[in-house]
């Protein structure tokens, strides 16, 4: 895999990010395919009002660490519930909810979009941290292909263990934010999260969903907000 991107570049002139969003050269990419050039062409249709907002205001980077500073034995499993069987071939993302286009994605669809890695740390609210680089698609191209509607404000996501997470729609569209399939330069491991997971330096640990297999949009926070918020931990839980 390519590791290069060892820093987050901070500026970058708008049709550029415009064009990198919709599914064109990242930071660390690889070839797009026939089936997301297919999805590209519809997703370059002008998006919301509410979303472009989100997604091309900026939003502030989290400054990265070099690939030496990764601390591969810090990085503790922690699973409420062991560790789910998910078959990777047969597995299947769905993107769905308040969006035009309902997606459900296998992970060589999704191993064909650009792929982003960054070296951050994770912080678990149990006291413990570890700075790990993860690679992964960014959540806002999985998002911006599925087309939001404009009343689209959350994101949830369902996870094979019965987990399950609400963010607010502008974290999950952070750059950093991405559905990552590699941790440390290998293919992700089924305890931590495979075959895709959550990664995010601005959101503490129990916010990062392993093993999702549902992405949904919708307009309202649900009562139902997370598998910790609900038993009291904070929601917006931002690093
Ligand atoms: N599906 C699922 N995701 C989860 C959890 C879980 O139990 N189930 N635990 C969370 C917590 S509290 C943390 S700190 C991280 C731990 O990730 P790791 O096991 O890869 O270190 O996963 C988060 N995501
Ligand atoms: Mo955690």
């Amino acid at each position: 895999m390519s590791n290069t991107n060892e820093e987050f570049e901070l500026e970058e002139p708008l049709p550029r990010r415009r064009f990198m969003l919709l599914g064109g050269a990242g930071l660390v990419t690889i070839g797009l395919g026939a089936f997301t050039e297919g999805l590209v062409g519809k997703a370059t249709e002008p998006l919301n009002q509410q979303v472009e907002s989100l997604i091309f205001n900026p939003q502030k980077p989290v400054p990265e660490f070099a690939l030496t500073a990764i601390e591969p034995e810090k990085l503790l499993i922690n699973s409420f519930r062991g560790t789910p069987k998910i078959d990777p071939v047969t597995y299947r993302l769905a993107i769905a909810g308040a969006v035009d286009r309902p997606l459900s994605l296998s992970m060589a669809e999704i191993q064909k979009l650009p792929l982003t890695a960054m070296v951050i740390r994770h912080v678990c609210v149990e006291g413990w941290a570890a700075i790990v680089q993860w690679a992964g698609v960014r959540l806002a191209d999985l998002i911006g292909l599925a087309q939001p509607k404009s009343q689209a404000r959350y994101v949830y996501f369902e996870s094979a263990d019965g987990y399950y997470e609400s963010w607010d729609l502008a974290s999950a569209m952070h750059p950093q934010t991405l559905m990552a399939y590699q941790k440390n330069g290998q293919p992700l491991e089924p305890a931590y999260g495979a075959p895709l997971r959550l990664a995010s330096p601005i959101k503490l640990g129990y916010k990062q969903s392993k093993w999702v297999t549902s992405i949904i949009l919708t307009n309202e926070l649900l009562p139902r907000k997370g598998y910790w918020e609900d038993i009291g931990y904070e929601w917006f839980a931002g690093l």
